[in-house]
C-alpha cells in the first residue's frame, strides 16, 4: 500500500488531518486490477472523511480514463475462461467469498459505520449481514438454476443462459458493500467479469471486498475495481466500448446521464434510482407496531435509503393520535456516536448533503409547513466537525409541495392526512418516483388492494424492508429501469439464447 505523501495532504480548508486514533486503517487506497493492487496513473486523490467526526481517515484515488481502460482490458481477458466454468463451479467461488466475508464480519460493520456515519448496530445487522447473504444466496440459486426446455411436436427448444461479457457495476454511498455485493455476486455467478466503481465518498468496504477476493484466490481479472468520482472514472467506465453491461444504483439525475451514455451502444442497463415513498396508515392499523414500523421506515440510516418512507399519509380519523405518538417516538431516538451500540441515528454522509437536506427544512417553512420536531443541527459533544441533523417531522404541507414530492434523502418525514382509500392512492402516486411504499392496516385485503393501486416497484403491508432476496427489486418512473433480485438478477446478468432442435 502506498504510504501517504504528507505534502499531498489536503488543502488548508480541510478538517485537521487526524488519523484514526487506532491508526489501523489503510490510509491510501489502491485500485484492484488483474488480480493485483495497483496505483492509479495520476497523482489525484480525494480525502475520505468520517461523516461523524469530519476527520480524514483515508485517501481514495481519483482514477482516470486510462485506469478504467486497463481494468476493462483485464476483465475482458479473464472473461472467456471464467465464462466457461459451470454454474456450480462459479457457485463454489461465491461461497468461498461468503465464507471469507463472514470471517471479517465485525471489520465490515466497523468500517462501514465509520465510512458512512451509520450506527454500528445497523452496519452489523444490515450491511455486514446482507453482504454475506448476497454471495450465499446467489451461490444457492445458481446451483438450482436449470435451463428451460420447451417441447414441440416436431422440435425441442433449449434455453441457454450465456454470459453478457464485461459488466460495469456502479454503486452509491448509502449501503456501500450491501449494494456492491448485490451486483458482484450474480454478475460473476452468471459468467461475466466486472469492473466495480464504488462511491468516492465510501470506498472502504469495497477495498475490503477486493482484499477478500484476492485472499480466496479468485482468478485474476474476474473482479476489478477502479476508485474515483463520476466524471473521472464512472462516466469513462459506462462509455467504454468494451463494456457490455451497466448495473447502476444512485441518483436519478446521474441515472439519466448513465442511460444517455449506454443507450447508443445498446448496452444492457439496470438503473436503481431515487425514491419518494409513502407509508399509508389506516385507522384500523395496530397503532403500536405501526408507529414503530413507520418511524423505522422514515429514519433508518438517517433517511438515506431509497426505500425510506419519507411521506406518511394517515387516515383523518386517526391522524391526531398517530401524529402525537409518532413525534414522541421520533424524539426518543438517540442521535450520536455511530460506534455506540445504543445509537439509533448517526451522521449524514457529507457536509454538502447535510446542506442539501437542511435546505428542505427552510423550503418546508416557505411552503407552509409546521415543524413538529427537529429541523436543526444537533452536534453531539466531541463531534463538532460531523454532519449532524436531528430527525425532523413536518406537517401542514400540501401533498403536492416540493418537500412532499422531491427526494430529500435525509432524516425528514412529512405527515399528511387523507379521507378515503382513493385519496390515499392519489397522493401516493403524485410523485415522479415509483420505487417502494408501505400500507398499515388490520384489513389485509385492503392492504393488498391499495398496494396494487400504487405506481411503484414494491410495497410492504404491515412491515417495511422485509426482504426475500428471491423477489424482484426495482422501480418505475424516475426510480429506474429493470429489476434485480433472484431470477431477475440471473436474467439481467445473462443473455438468454434459444436452440431449437428439430426431431422426427
Ligand atoms: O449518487 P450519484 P450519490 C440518490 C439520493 C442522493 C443522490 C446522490 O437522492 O442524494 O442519489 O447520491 C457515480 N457516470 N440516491 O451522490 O451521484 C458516483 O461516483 C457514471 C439514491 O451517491 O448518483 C457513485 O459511485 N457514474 C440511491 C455513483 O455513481 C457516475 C442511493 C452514485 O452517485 C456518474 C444513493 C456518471 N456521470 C443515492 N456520476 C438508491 N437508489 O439507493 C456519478 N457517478
Amino acid at each position: 500500500m502506498t504510504e501517504m505523501n504528507p505534502d499531498k495532504c489536503c488543502d488548508s480548508a480541510c478538517i485537521p488531518c487526524e488519523r484514526d486514533p487506532a491508526g489501523s486503517e489503510p490510509f491510501d487506497l489502491c485500485n484492484y486490477v488483474g488480480g493485483a493492487f495497483v496505483c492509479h496513473s495520476n497523482d489525484e486523490w480525494m480525502n475520505v472523511l468520517e461523516p461523524a467526526t469530519g476527520f480524514r481517515f483515508g485517501r481514495v484515488p481519483l482514477s482516470s480514463e486510462e485506469d478504467v481502460a486497463t481494468a476493462v482490458a483485464a476483465a475482458r481477458s479473464a472473461q472467456p475462461s471464467w465464462g466457461a466454468l459451470s454454474h456450480s463451479e462459479r457457485a463454489d467461488w461465491l461461497d468461498r467469498i461468503a465464507d471469507a466475508l463472514e470471517a471479517c464480519y465485525e471489520e465490515i460493520a466497523a468500517l462501514e459505520s465509520r465510512d458512512t456515519g451509520k450506527p454500528i448496530s445497523l452496519a452489523r445487522a444490515v450491511d455486514a449481514h446482507r453482504s454475506v447473504s448476497n454471495f450465499r444466496f446467489f451461490a444457492g440459486i445458481l446451483r438450482e438454476h436449470e435451463e428451460e426446455v420447451f417441447e414441440m411436436a416436431s422440435a425441442t427448444n433449449y434455453v441457454v443462459s450465456k454470459p453478457v461479457g464485461v459488466g460495469a457495476l456502479i454503486t452509491p454511498w448509502n449501503l456501500p458493500l450491501y449494494l456492491l455485493s448485490w451486483k458482484v455476486a450474480p454478475a460473476i455467478g452468471m459468467g461475466n467479469t466486472v469492473v466495480c466503481k464504488p462511491s468516492e465518498l465510501t470506498p472502504m468496504t469495497a477495498d475490503l471486498l477486493m482484499r477478500v477476493i484476492d485472499g480466496v484466490g479468485l482468478p485474476a481479472g474476474v473482479v476489478n475495481l477502479v476508485h474515483g468520482d463520476g466524471a473521472g472514472a464512472g462516466a469513462p467506465l459506462v462509455a467504454h466500448s468494451d463494456v457490455d453491461l451497466v448495473s447502476f444504483t444512485g441518483g436519478t439525475a446521474t441515472g439519466k446521464k448513465v442511460a444517455a451514455s449506454a443507450a447508443p451502444a445498446f448496452k444492457k442497463l439496470s438503473l436503481e434510482l431515487g425514491g419518494k415513498n409513502s407509508s399509508i396508515v389506516f385507522a384500523d392499523c395496530d397503532i403500536d407496531s405501526t408507529v414503530t414500523g413507520v418511524v423505522r421506515a422514515g429514519f433508518l440510516n438517517q433517511g438515506q435509503v431509497c426505500l425510506c418512507g419519507s411521506r406518511v399519509l394517515v387516515e383523518e380519523s386517526a391522524y391526531d393520535e398517530f401524529r402525537d405518538r409518532f413525534v414522541d417516538a421520533v424524539e426518543a431516538m438517540r442521535v450520536g456516536d455511530p460506534s455506540d451500540e445504543n445509537t439509533d441515528l448517526g451522521a449524514l454522509i457529507s457536509e454538502q448533503h447535510l446542506k442539501k437536506v437542511q435546505g428542505y427544512v427552510e423550503l418546508a417553512k416557505q411552503e407552509g409547513g409546521t415543524l413538529l420536531t427537529g429541523g436543526t443541527p444537533c452536534m453531539p459533544s466531541g463531534f463538532e466537525h460531523g454532519n449532524w441533523m436531528a430527525p425532523t417531522v413536518i406537517e401542514g404541507l400540501s401533498p403536492n409541495s416540493r418537500c412532499a414530492t422531491e427526494e430529500i434523502f435525509g432524516p425528514i418525514v412529512t405527515l399528511h392526512s387523507f379521507s378515503s382509500e382513493d385519496e390515499a392512492i392519489v397522493i401516493a402516486n403524485n410523485t415522479n418516483y415509483g420505487l417502494a411504499g408501505s400500507v398499515w392496516t388490520g384489513d389485509l385485503d385492503k392492504g393488498k388492494r391499495v398496494s396494487e393501486a400504487i405506481e411503484t416497484g414494491m410495497v410492504w403491508v404491515n412491515t417495511w424492508l422485509h426482504r426475500d432476496l428471491r423477489v424482484p427489486f426495482g422501480g418505475v418512473k424516475d426510480s429506474g429501469v429493470g429489476r434485480e433480485g433472484g431470477k431477475w438478477s440471473l436474467g439481467f446478468f445473462s443473455e438468454a439464447m434459444n436452440v431449437c432442435v428439430k426431431h422426427d
